[in-house]
């Protein structure tokens, strides 16, 4: 055999070796990593109409007369976290969390959406909860949106109103003013390829407008100005006092081909500039704009349809300019992959125009992979891995936090599937950093149970459970948020740590305390 033959057979033998031992081997998250968890303004505070707050869309959609929520629920006191927010805090405090990312509820500030009247109450239980957080050293990351707009503004038009870029500028005026002096990770925007193909070109969530192909264009653009402009407003007024840093919160789901076919790969290639690249390349590249295949795919659709313009509205120098670099860092919500492909059986497949029908890939569940409680979200962390990288590659290596990333069960509080779920996420996020991906937090979706919006209380996502059968919303952490304390406190992922569980962390339930002695 040739020398270079054995040098390769070694180095095949060696390589392979030492990935499988990585994985059962304890692995060390990298110094000054830091580690959250995450929820959101209306899916735990309640206190939906207390003190002054006004209406936002989820009030209205989740009481309407045929409720579209699955259980038939809303989030009127869901956890209860606008009373209770300092129980949230002392399970911070024992999870030993670097880092809380929650949202501020903008008609809980500004109950008609605009800056001329602010709510008091909402101010004070904002302070109250942050002056809470740093009594106990945990960073507040705050979101300043996550999908609970301001009735008052969706009577206009919402983010489909070109104004609204102005309006979400004063909203973060007032929270940069009131809160700037303690906040130092502001998120402005969470989710927009959920708000605006769910919410405007779809009737996934609230407002439900289900206008696709156009509506959900409008509000892209339009989220993307109004982020924009809060960046600036920090950059120019805030930053140099407050110090802070002010990034995006863009949901990341992985595409892979369901075969080696380049129409696949190419299928794959769209998938992700549909719900990613939308956003992410007119702020994290250096031409800025949407990309350039999304632009001429749905200009060209439009143009076959008879519209007189693209779909797509356009962004102009100035705006291209104003969006491109307008973040510090990259959030990224990521938690499941999916299998697309292209072939001759789209035809006919999506209503023209739409959104479906624009980036014209069949998507498809692998029924392999590990299934949660949650229909979309499946267990697959190689897709976490290639996603990372292709951040990497595609935006020139930004700072990422990993904003959001989780599993949803039935209920109860032995959650191993959570457990490897989290665990093989977490594995594949070091590799990907081995990789040189500059990945320096990590955020689990989410701390407590929520209101799971259309799914109502029916998926359990929390680290805690909560007992919303109970007034006092008691929370009780599932055998996962033992595992994530010792991933906290050891900074390292052992996958062999088993958590030692004593009876007085038993709760009084009779019935739970079978549920929960599991490690006897
Ligand atoms: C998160 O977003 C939300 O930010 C959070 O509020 C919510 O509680 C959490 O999800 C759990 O539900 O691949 O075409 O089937 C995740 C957004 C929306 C991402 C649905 C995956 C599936 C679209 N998810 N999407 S598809």
């Amino acid at each position: 055999m040739a020398p270079s033959l054995y040098l390769f057979l070694f180095l095949l033998i060696f390589n392979s070796g030492n990935r499988v031992a990585s994985k059962s081997k304890v692995r060390s998250f990298p110094e000054g990593f830091l580690f959250g968890a995450s929820t959101s303004a209306y899916q735990v505070e309640g206190g939906a109409f207390d003190d002054g707050k006004g209406l936002s869309i989820w009030d209205v959609t989740s009481h309407e007369k045929t409720s579209p929520i699955q259980d038939g629920s809303t989030g009127d006191v869901s956890a209860n976290s606008y009373h209770f927010y300092k129980q949230d805090v002392e399970i911070m405090k024992d999870l030993g969390l670097d880092f809380y990312k929650f949202s501020i509820s903008w008609p809980r500030i500004l109950p008609d959406g605009f800056a001329n009247n602010v709510n008091k109450a909402g101010i004070d239980y904002y302070n109250n909860l942050i002056d809470e957080m740093l009594n106990n050293s945990i960073k507040p990351f705050v979101t300043m949106y996550h999908w609970d707009l301001p009735q008052q503004l969706q009577k206009i038009g919402g983010w489909t109103n070109p104004y609204i870029a102005d309006w979400f500028k004063d909203y973060a005026s007032v929270l940069f003013e009131n809160f700037g002096d303690r906040v130092k990770h502001w998120i402005t925007i969470n989710g927009p390829s959920e708000i605006c193909y769910g919410g405007y070109g779809s009737d996934l969530l609230a407002p439900m407008l289900n206008m696709t192909g156009i509506a959900d264009y409008a509000c892209a653009k339009n989220v993307l100005l109004a982020h924009a402009n809060a960046y600036h407003l920090y950059d120019e007024m805030f930053r140099e006092h407050q110090n802070g840093t002010i990034g995006i919160a863009l949901n990341f789901t992985w595409f892979e081909p369901t075969s080696d076919n380049p129409d696949d790969h190419q299928a794959a290639r769209d998938a992700r500039q549909f719900l990613f690249g939308q956003y992410a390349h007119p702020i994290f590249t250096k031409e800025g704009d949407f990309p350039e295949e999304f632009k001429r795919k749905i200009a060209g659709k439009s143009a076959e349809q008879s519209f007189k313009r693209s779909r797509l509205p356009e962004l102009s120098a100035t705006e291209v300019t104003a969006i491109r670099g307008s973040a510090d860092f990259l959030g990224i919500n990521s938690y499941t992959t999916k299998m697309v492909y292209r072939d001759a059986s789209i035809e006919g497949m999506y209503p023209v125009p739409s959104y479906m029908d624009d980036m014209g890939v069949v998507i498809v569940k692998d029924s392999m992979w590990p299934q949660s409680q949650t229909d979309w979200l499946q267990e697959v962390p190689w897709g976490f891995y290639k996603m990372l990288r292709e951040v990497n590659r595609l935006y020139d290596n930004p700072l990422v936090y990993i904003t959001e990333n989780g599993w949803s069960t039935a209920g109860g509080l032995l959650d191993e599937d959570r457990i490897r779920y989290l665990r093989n996420y977490l594995s594949a996020l070091l590799d990907a950093i081995d990789a040189g991906c500059n990945v320096q937090g990590y955020s689990v979706w989410s701390m407590i149970d929520a209101f799971e919006w259309r799914d109502g209380y029916n998926a359990k996502f929390g680290l805690y459970e909560v007992d919303f059968s109970n007034e006092d919303r008691s929370r009780t952490p599932r055998k996962s948020a033992f595992i994530y304390k010792e991933i906290i406190k050891s900074k390292s992922l052992d996958p062999h740590y088993e958590p030692e569980v004593y009876l007085e962390e038993v709760p009084e339930n009779e019935e739970k305390k079978d549920d929960y002695v599991y490690n006897k």
